[in-house]
């Protein structure tokens, strides 16, 4: 299917299911039947979970196994039908997908079927994974994530990108995700425009966030360093994005992680999915204080949180490196100006500038993504769960803070780990509502 056909998902035939009419159609299609072990609706069960802003999900369970039914509706889930938009994302979430698992299928469900006509995605159901942010919520850590993570990014961002991609095949793909208009839309509004104005969906822990929240309307620092993230996210095409890389759309176990829902998929920056990361762990480390008896404990899961930002950005950084003289075979740096004339100094200067700039990127839209999760439409459970509202309007002000910190002044952390201490810092602060 190309771009322009994106345009045919729905239509006249199109239906949402619910937890019954869903199980006629999956028991209706021979693979997904065979693989419920059965091809008799009343021999299945089906029940919605989706808990995210957007859409419908159902799990399906036959005698035989069980799969995941993920449909696009045709308005913002989280608002009501107020709010049209397009099915056509699921046409690009599958394009996505499937670009993915051509990389790194370790790291995702089994793909199974999509129906463009239904706007739907029938994937593997993931389990005993869980929710990463969910887990975070509760103080649990895991080994692996950090490592999962930073290869996930550094082979789908390289592998997307005009450091390794026929620069054809680059062009062609990113005019194929250009089409993702409707969901670049809700980030270019929600993330980077709508938290520094009074935007009539813009909420916040009132009244005691009153006073951080509404001086972003007149900070003008926050405001430019909005606008210039804003300003890389809609003109630095250089590599196929998950485009919402929250702790929210990954699964994880002990020993697994599995990205989910890249249905924000387009070519733009390559730090704006390492910062989507990043922020949601320092939204976690904030909200850390909200929960819990034992201060103790909760400061040695803050710990490792920071420690899985460090790790995430390390790991991501030194596969990039491998990929980039392993796999260098696109226009960008080619090897017959550098390696091949003796020059692997100049190759390895071209990477360190190159990573800085995803660095200093990573950074601006990590602090673009807190600062939406606090004063705008779409917040994060990490916070909303915190019951005791003062308590939860100074984690919200600590994380607020951050969150400037990096917007305004991205280019001057030397590393990862000078974002750790400011982190630290911020967290002892008091008196901010
Ligand atoms: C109206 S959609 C709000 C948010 O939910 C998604 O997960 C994205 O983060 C989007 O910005
Ligand atoms: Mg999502």
């Amino acid at each position: 299917m190309r771009a322009s056909e994106g345009s045919l998902v729905g239509g006249h035939d199109y239906r949402a299911f619910d937890a019954e009419s869903v199980k006629a159609y999956v028991t209706g299609v021979k693979d997904i039947a065979a693989r419920l072990g059965t091809a008799r609706a009343e021999e299945v069960k089906a029940r919605e979970v989706g808990d995210g802003n957007l859409n419908l999900v159902f799990v399906v369970e036959g005698p035989g196994g069980a799969v995941v039914v993920k449909q696009a509706l045709p308005y913002v889930r989280l608002v009501g039908d107020s709010w049209p938009l397009p099915l056509d994302r699921a046409f690009f979430e599958w394009n996505a997908l499937e670009r993915q698992a051509a990389v790194q299928p370790k790291r995702l469900p089994q793909l199974l079927r999509f129906d463009p006509v239904n706007a739907l995605i029938v994937m593997e159901y993931l389990s005993p994974h869980v929710i990463l942010r969910k887990e975070l919520i509760s103080g649990r850590r895991f080994k692996h994530l950090a490592e999962h993570l930073g290869v996930f990014l550094a082979e789908t961002l390289f592998r997307s990108s005009d450091f390794h991609l026929p620069t054809a095949r680059k062009k062609a793909d990113m005019a194929l995700f250009a089409g993702n208009v409707s969901m670049c839309a809700i980030t270019e509004n929600l993330v980077f425009t709508e938290p520094y104005f009074d935007a009539p969906l813009n909420r916040w822990t009132r009244p005691q966030l009153d006073g951080p929240a509404l001086a972003l309307r007149t900070d003008r620092a926050a405001k430019i360093g909005a606008q210039e993230m804003l300003y890389r996210f809609a003109t630095k095409s250089e590599a196929l994005l998950h485009g919402d890389l929250h702790t929210g759309s990954i699964m994880v176990t002990s020993t697994d992680t599995r990205i989910i829902d890249p249905e924000f998929a387009f070519y733009g920056p390559m730090g704006f999915d390492i910062g989507a990361l990043i922020a949601n762990l320092y939204l976690a480390y904030f909200a850390q204080e909200g929960y819990g008896d034992d201060p103790e404990e909760r400061i040695h899961s803050g710990e490792w949180l920071l420690e899985t930002a460090e790790s995430l950005w390390s790991v991501f950084a030194e596969s990039f490196a491998r990929l980039w003289r392993e796999e260098r075979s696109g226009i960008l740096y080619s090897r017959a100006v550098f390696e091949d004339l003796g020059d692997e100094t100049g190759s390895t200067v071209g990477l360190h500038r190159f990573l800085k700039t995803v660095f200093d990127d990573a950074v601006g839209f990590a602090g673009a993504k807190m600062v939406r999760r606090l004063v705008g439409l779409a917040h994060v459970a990490d916070m909303d769960a915190i019951a005791d509202p003062d308590r939860r309007a100074g984690c919200e002000a600590r994380a607020l803070l951050m969150g400037r910190e990096l917007l305004v002044n991205r280019t001057t952390f030397g590393d990862i780990y000078g974002l750790s201490c400011i982190a630290r810092s911020i967290r002892r602060e008091r008196n901010l509502t």
